[in-house]
């Protein structure tokens, strides 16, 4: 998106660049609240602003006016519980859409198990017996259900392009739902502080065409 780019914030492990409809949901979720958190600032830093200015001498009597009480109600009350409606009348409609519910039946999927290990990622795909070791390939435009699994510690698988962060705990098994536009490279990233080597548990997701996949699917591995 042209905003992502003026500021500076396209790449492939950015949030604000999404390449799949789950991404673009949690990115459009992001910018509404930038917007409406920005109003809120403004709006308080005016009050301030106006407070601070005002020269008059304080009331000789100090019972607390009826302008202050409204202030309080609405500053202090409605404005809040309407902001937290707001946040959740997009943001449980948005947290739904992106979850690995169940698909139609027949529909095109593929299941892999990625588990978690200090500090790698083995990407396990049924028939094929060697995992990926930090590598998730995909076809672009076919959900992807990701089984998450962790051997050792909490870990939390990430891909910012394509989908929110799901935790990875010993002894559970979390599901999420890559799906990615076109062919490309995505960076992900473990998001749970897991030691030592943390910062460098990168995962690259190479979205193929699905031609290509299903190609590669077939090729005996290594
Ligand atoms: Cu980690």
């Amino acid at each position: 998106m042209p905003l992502a780019g003026l500021s500076a914030c396209a790449g492939p492990q950015s949030i604000l660049d999404p390449a799949g409809p789950a991404a673009r949901t949690i990115a459009a979720l992001w910018w509404g609240m930038l917007a409406y958190g920005t109003l809120a600032l403004v709006v308080v830093a005016a009050l301030w602003w106006r407070g601070l200015h005002r020269r008059h001498a304080p009331p000789a009597d100090t019972t607390r006016p009826a302008w202050a009480s409204r202030w309080l109600l609405v500053g202090g009350v409605l404005w809040p519980t309407f902001s937290i409606v707001v946040l959740l009348a997009f943001g449980m409609p948005a947290g739904h859409g992106i979850q690995a519910l169940p698909l139609p039946a027949g529909a095109p999927r593929i299941t892999v198990d990625v588990h978690a290990r200090r500090w790698t990622w083995l990407v396990h795909y049924a028939g094929r017996t060697t995992p990926l070791v930090n590598e998730l390939r995909m076809p672009a435009g076919v959900p992807v259900d990701v089984r998450v699994h962790a051997d050792d510690v909490i870990h939390s698988f990430w891909v910012p392009r394509l989908q929110g962060k799901v935790d990875a705990i010993p002894g559970r098994v979390n599901a999420l739902r890559l799906q990615a536009d076109t062919p490309g490279v995505h960076r992900g990233q473990c998001a749970e502080f897991c030691g030592t080597g943390h910062a460098h548990m990168v995962l690259n997701v190479i979205v193929m065409p699905p031609a290509d996949f299903a190609r590669w699917m077939k090729e005996p591995a290594p």
